[in-house]
């Protein structure tokens, strides 16, 4: 096939990913846990040019350059790898993702990017194999080809990818604060985390622990418990971000204002937990009876969402 369509859905980690052991096969220094929503999906196509001499990406009708073209260039070198091939490709998105709700879009991207061009390029990938080539795209992608909650684990490159995880009935509550483009990017915060932060052996090691428990909480059906290892493990994310040098610092103080109304509603008897990724938004995890409340007690400090879990990548044509 020389042409091939995918779509996929952000998630949003419980069990936060940050830190990488192997940089260029985007291997974790931890496992981590999430959840895909089944909003603001991107769809991608990949369409094979055997007389071009470059690939391109076009982003929501707009032809990419710089570091956005050449992540996608490195990555369909990957693919072509794979596939044995030379052949370049024209890749158009079109993501529906609100560039200010802070959800990272590399996710859904190179999800549907990894499907679209495993078709397009002719292999056939099992869900995990699919899963291990969009980590090497974006960590988190590895998530957003499965669907609802899925475990990453850390792994070597054969034994990193995600897989299905069965739990409670979830919803998530999108509460977006901030509307300016983050100060420092993941991946550049998470290199100077790795190499600055006294904490972050810590990190590591507490990271595989909350996983296990979180795990445990899941196989259980226990909401409250995997609630409060996701809102404990946001704030040891933030904590060890907040300790590198020079420091950084992703939540504003609205965000600790909602994370402050958060814990208010559950001492109330809501079930609601609070997380943020690397940025001032954010998403409250809770259940579907609780899930409309919180996001009307939230809209006063910003614009709230519920949303689903939501399906794998999917290959629409
Ligand atoms: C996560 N984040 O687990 C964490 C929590 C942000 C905070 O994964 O360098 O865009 O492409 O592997 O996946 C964002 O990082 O980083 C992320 P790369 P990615 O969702």
């Amino acid at each position: 096939m020389a042409e091939a369509s995918a779509r996929a859905h952000p998630n949003i980690a419980l069990v936060k990913y940050w830190g990488k052991r192997d940089a260029d096969l985007v291997l974790p220094v931890a496992g981590s846990l999430s959840l895909t929503l089944d909003e603001f999906p991107t769809t991608t196509t990949v369409r094979l040019d055997p007389a071009a001499v470059a690939d391109s990406f076009t982003l929501g009708g707009v032809a990419q350059q710089g570091t956005q073209l050449s992540r996608v260039t490195e990555f369909l070198d990957v693919v072509r790898e794979l596939a044995d091939s030379d052949v370049r490709a024209a890749v158009t998105s079109i993501s529906e993702i609100p560039t200010d709700a802070g959800l990272a879009s590399s996710a859904a991207g190179f999800a549907a990017l990894a499907a679209a061009a495993a078709a397009a390029y002719g292999l056939d990938l099992d869900q995990r194999a699919l899963s291990r080539l969009a980590r090497r795209g974006s960590g988190s992608a590895t998530r957003s080809v499965i669907p609802g909650l899925a475990v990453w684990h850390a792994g070597d490159d054969e034994g990193s990818f995600a897989e299905a995880v069965d739990g409670p009935e979830l919803r998530m509550v999108t509460v977006t604060l901030s509307r300016t483009p983050k100060a420092v990017s993941s991946r550049e915060a998470m290199v100077r985390t790795a190499r600055t932060s006294p904490f972050f052996p810590a990190w590591v090691t507490s990271t595989e622990e909350t996983l296990q428990e979180a795990l445990e909480a899941c196989a259980q059906g226990d909401v409250e418990r995997l609630g409060h290892l996701t809102e404990l493990h946001a704030h040891r994310m933030h904590a060890v971000i907040e300790s590198c040098d020079p420091p950084i610092r992703y939540l504003s103080p609205t965000s600790l204002e909602v994370f402050d109304e958060v814990a208010r509603m559950r001492e109330a008897g809501r079930r609601c937990y609070a997380t943020a990724d690397a940025g001032a938004n954010v998403v409250v995890l809770t259940t579907p009876e609780d899930a409309e409340h919180v996001a009307a007690e939230l809209s006063v400090h910003g614009e709230t969402r519920v949303v689903r879990p939501g399906p794998g990548v999917e290959l629409i044509s």
